[in-house]
């Protein structure tokens, strides 16, 4: 049975009043296209400023900011891999950025996070494998923590929608 946590949203990340909204970012963590590009938009200069502060992001891994004029409080910026045909560790690597993710938002007390569907776009990993890591990598985190009450996965295309819809069915 799929987690009662976790929710399925069509439309823009940027528009979430969320605790936390996570970035498909790239390893500068100094903006990019895509939801990047959209979230450094909404949130202003700020978000940038602060993000220069941070010598970037490998990989896998994760790191937090103020969300400044988004209606989310905190943004998570992660970077997933590039899809190079699937030797190159990208599942792992693609795991990581929701378990750093999600155990950054737990570490500050975040209750609410969304997430986009990260490496689906410019970095072109296949969908359904993509979105089933999203939702089992998840799910896992969730059995064993109690602090994160909601987490909402937002999509942004058909098929990207129908891949979650038949994982959360
Ligand atoms: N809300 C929700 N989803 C969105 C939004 C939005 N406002 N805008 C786009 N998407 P991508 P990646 C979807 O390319 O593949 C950037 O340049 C989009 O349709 O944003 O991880 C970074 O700087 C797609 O389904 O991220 C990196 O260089 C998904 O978000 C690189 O792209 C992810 O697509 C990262 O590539």
């Amino acid at each position: 049975m799929a987690e009662a946590r976790l929710t399925l949203l069509r439309g823009d990340i940027t528009k979430l009043a969320v605790d936390a909204i996570v970035n498909a970012a790239n390893t500068t963590l100094l903006g990019g296209g895509g939801v990047d590009g959209a979230i450094h938009r909404a949130a202003g200069p700020e978000l940038l400023a602060e993000c220069k502060t941070l010598g970037g992001c490998r990989p896998g891994e994760a790191k937090i900011t103020r969300g400044y004029l988004l209606p989310a409080r905190f943004v998570i910026h992660t970077v997933g891999p590039v899809w190079s045909g699937g030797h190159r560790s990208e599942p792992e690597t693609l795991a990581n950025c929701y378990r750093n993710s999600l155990r950054l938002a737990s570490e500050n007390g975040l209750r609410t996070i969304a997430f986009p569907a990260i490496s689906c776009g410019a970095y072109r990993y296949p969908i359904a494998d993509a979105a089933r890591i999203a939702v089992q990598t998840t799910t896992e985190f969730l059995r064993d923590n109690a602090s994160i009450a909601e987490v909402t996965f937002v999509v942004s295309t058909d098929e990207i929608e129908a891949a979650y819809e038949r994982l959360l069915a």
